[in-house]
Order: structure tokens, then sequence, then C-alpha cells
């Protein structure tokens, strides 16, 4: 069955409210201890991957299909299993703590079946190449159940924080599955530009598509939005996309953050003309120019959606997906996003924001 976009909206909502709300009571509202100096969590982090995990389980995930999940993306991990009922509100209350959900998913301390424990950043991402090559020698044994067709053969998938590639197990893992025919692999960068305590490098993602091309894996760079695509196909719109595609990572999250009147200042003074690009930008509000700017391809469900359905063959695949880290929240771009978090009065507004009545912050459908 497929769901309607819709209803990937609402559960994409849905995960980016409870991982932020996870966080935030784990640090503001539950009672600490005297040693709890900082509780932590990654707000920020788990906003820019809430459409790709959306569209990855809810729309095109198999049961013998694997995960490893992003160290910091752990929330939103819990959270969806939260609605699915195999996570209760006791752990997320108590994240962090002793005998809590993890801060990153792990096999022996969590109850929703996790698949891989991440947490050192990279070996998550390399533990789906070898577990790939491992099922494939399974299946080359007759007496294994993988062997015998008893088990349907999964594809592995990592959720990969862009900041993973740089460790070097990413690039042995590549040789070695290029050595052994890797298949049934897919990565998904989660591409925000933005690592722990800077911006990455301009022009990576050239360098990334260029790696994997040789490695013999398929590229699916995922740049822009439909809202996006749509803007650039009125008048003046290729002006646009120019620009956007030009834009230096720094600045694109700085814009960011400050929302639509600098988005408009900015991209006036750039581009503006007097004509169609001018009221291309007029004819929106600051609320939809903001919006328009942060419809990046790994923030739109149907983007996703659509390039996972395109990935039909074995051939491993790497997934490069633009996206903004705090998307859809105050922390959004900001350059010191990766462990700050929404203040008690921005958490007051986004409540606000997503519709959730004071109350309701843990239940399963507030805010629909
Ligand atoms: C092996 C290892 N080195 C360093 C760290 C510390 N560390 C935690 S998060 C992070 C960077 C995360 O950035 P990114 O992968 O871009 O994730 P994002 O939060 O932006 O999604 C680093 C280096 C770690 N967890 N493991
Ligand atoms: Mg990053």
């Amino acid at each position: 069955m497929t769901l309607p976009i819709e209803t990937l909206k609402a559960l994409e909502q849905r995960l980016l409210w409870l991982s932020a709300w996870t966080v935030h009571n784990a640090n503001h509202l539950r009672e600490k201890r005297d040693d709890d100096v900082k509780v932590g969590g990654h707000q920020a982090s788990c906003a820019s991957m809430v459409s790709i995990l959306t569209a990855l389980y809810f729309h095109v995930l198999r049961p013998e299909d694997r995960v490893a999940v992003k160290p910091h993306a752990a929330p939103v991990f819990h959270a969806m299993h939260y609605l699915m009922g195999n996570q209760t509100r006791e752990k997320l209350e108590n994240f962090r703590g002793y005998g809590g959900a993890q801060s990153y998913p792990s096999r022996t301390k969590d109850i929703d079946d996790v698949d891989f424990s991440t947490g050192s950043v990279g070996l998550g991402v390399a533990e789906t190449a070898f577990a790939s090559m491992i099922q494939d020698y399974l299946i080359a044994r007759p007496w294994t159940e993988l062997g015998s067709g008893a088990r349907k053969p999964g594809r592995m998938v990592a959720l990969v924080g862009d900041a993973e590639l740089d460790e070097g197990n990413v690039y042995e893992c590549l040789q070695e599955g290029w050595k052994h025919g890797l298949r049934n692999t897919w990565w998904i960068i989660d591409y925000n530009r933005q690592s722990l305590d800077g911006v990455v490098h301009e022009g990576l993602w050239a360098r990334v598509e260029a790696i994997f091309t040789a490695f013999g894996w398929r590229v699916e760079v995922l740049r822009f939005g439909a809202l996006q695509r749509a803007a650039f196909a009125e008048p003046g719109g290729a002006r646009l996309m120019a620009w956007i595609e030009a834009c230096p990572n720094s600045l694109y999250s700085a814009l960011t953050y400050r929302g639509g009147a600098a988005w408009r200042k900015r991209l006036l003074d750039d581009i503006g003309d007097q004509g169609e690009v001018t009221a291309l930008i007029e004819r929106r509000s600051d609320a939809e120019l903001s919006t328009l700017m942060n419809n990046l391809g790994g923030q739109c469900l149907e983007t996703l959606c659509e390039a996972f359905d395109r990935a039909k063959d074995e051939t491993p695949t790497v997934f490069l997906a633009y996206t903004i880290k705090g998307w859809g929240t105050p922390l959004a771009g900001h350059k010191d996003n990766h462990s700050g978090l929404m203040t008690k009065a921005q958490m007051a507004e986004f409540q606000t924001l997503m519709g959730i009545a004071e109350g309701e912050e843990w239940e399963t459908l507030a805010g629909l």
C-alpha cells in the first residue's frame, strides 16, 4: 500500500515534533540529578533527517531491509517506533538517562529493533556494505536460510551524516565492495553541509559523485524539491536556480537562519531585474519565500519517494540529499546548531507553530 503524500507529511511533522520534544524534555523539564551537568541531544541534526526517514520507512522500506541510522538522528528513530507502539513514553522521557532511550541507536540497550548500532561516525555506514557482502556469501550457501530461499535478501541502507564521509573506513569499504560486486546497498547522505563545528567544504558533492561513480555506484543527487522545481519553471526561474547553484554553503545557511525577509533582500540585491525575476520573488510572502528556499530535495517527500522508487535494481546507490540542518525549527541554518538546543521560549513558539496543545506533547496524534 502506498500512503498519500499528505499522510507522509503528517508523519514527518509528528517526527519533527516528537524528536525535538524528547530532547527538550530531557534538558529543560525532567528533574535533574546533582551530577547532570548537561544532558544534550541534537535537535537540528534530527530535523534535517525527518523527511528522509519518513520517505524511507513509510514509503519504500520492506521487512527484509536493514537500516543504519545516523547517530544523532536517534530521537527520530525512537519517535517513529513510539508512533508504531514499539517504544515507550517512559523511555523517551528518560532519553539519555539510565535505562532510557539511547542518544545513538543501540542494538543492546534500545528496545525498538535497532538493526545497526551507530555512534562512532562512519561505522554504521561501512557496516551496511559489509552486511550486504555477508548476505551474498550466505545466498551462495544452499544450506543457509538465504541460500535455500526460506528468507528473502534485503537492502542494506545507511542514513549518513555528511561529515561521516571524513572517515577513512568509508573508503576502505567502497574498495572492498567493488572487489566483491557489492549490490543491494543504499547510502542516503543527509547533505546539510554543516558538521559539528563548521560548514562542509564547497563542492564536496562533485568529489562524492566522482568517487562513487568510480566504484560502480549509481549516484542520485537530490538537490531541489518539487516547489523549487516549479518555481524554476516560472518566468525568471532559471536565474533563481543559477543563483542557488552558485550560492556558497555558509551564505545559504546564514540566510536560512535569518528567514524570508533576509532572503528577499539578498535575492533582490543579487538578481533583482525590475522584471521577471523580481516579479517571481515579489509574488511570494516572506513565509512563502522561506518555505521555497528551504524546499531542498532532501526535505521534499515527493522528491525523496520518487528517487527511492527509481532505484529498483540491485546496483549500489548513493543518494546525495540536500537538506537543512535544523529544518522547520528556529535552529535552521544557525552556525552553532549542532548541539544547540531550542530555548524554552523558542520551544513554546515552535509548539504553537506545530499546533500541539499544552499537555498533549506526548500524544501520538497531537496536532493532527
Ligand atoms: C569516530 C568519531 N569521530 C568523531 C565523533 C564526534 N562527532 C560527533 S558528531 C560529528 C559530526 C557530525 O556531523 P554530520 O555527520 O554532518 O551530522 P549532522 O549532525 O550534520 O547531521 C562528529 C565529528 C564521533 N562521534 N565519532
Ligand atoms: Mg552535517
